[in-house]
């Protein structure tokens, strides 16, 4: 039997750790909200849960409440993440999380051309950002959907 060494030096080298995207997920009366992409130009048109980077400094939960200030108008309270993450490109992975509506209305004041509530039906129609599929589609079978 070959030995099987495990100290350090056997060991691959550790990835880097990805930068993580927080994306939030609002939900209202059974509807969940949709962001569509004006920017940059190669997302352009695609739909998303809005969000961004996490900065170095900041938690993954008031990334979101700044992102959605900042792309939405909007205040938003962190409930809970969903389980998974979501590779977005090399280095890049993204987290999602339910938010709590807590003022304003969500307009699209940053990266994004429109808003929109949807039924849970009209979820599955729309051209969304690849990462944004799946973690959709566990927040619609939260919604209670078909
Ligand atoms: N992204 C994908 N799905 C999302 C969000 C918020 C972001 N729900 C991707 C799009 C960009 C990258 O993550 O490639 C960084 O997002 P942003 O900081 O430009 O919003
Ligand atoms: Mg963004």
């Amino acid at each position: 039997m070959p030995e099987h060494r495990t100290g350090p030096e056997v060991s691959p080298p550790a990835a880097p750790a990805a930068r993580v995207v927080v994306a939030g997920a609002l939900l209202r009366g059974g509807r969940l909200l949709a962001a569509r992409r004006s920017a940059p130009a190669a997302l352009a048109g695609g739909w998303e849960l809005p969000g961004g980077k996490v900065e170095p400094d900041e938690l993954p939960e008031q990334a979101l409440v700044r992102e959605l200030r900042e792309e939405l108008g909007v205040l938003v309270r962190p409930l809970r993440r969903l389980p998974g993450a979501w590779p977005i490109r090399a280095g890049l992975v993204l987290h999602v999380w339910t938010v709590e509506l807590l003022a304003g209305e969500p307009e699209p004041l940053e990266d994004h051309s429109e808003v929109r509530w949807l039924e849970p039906a009209e979820v599955p129609l729309l051209a969304w950002l690849p990462q944004d599929v799946e973690p959709v589609r566990l927040l619609l079978a939260e919604l209670g959907a078909p």
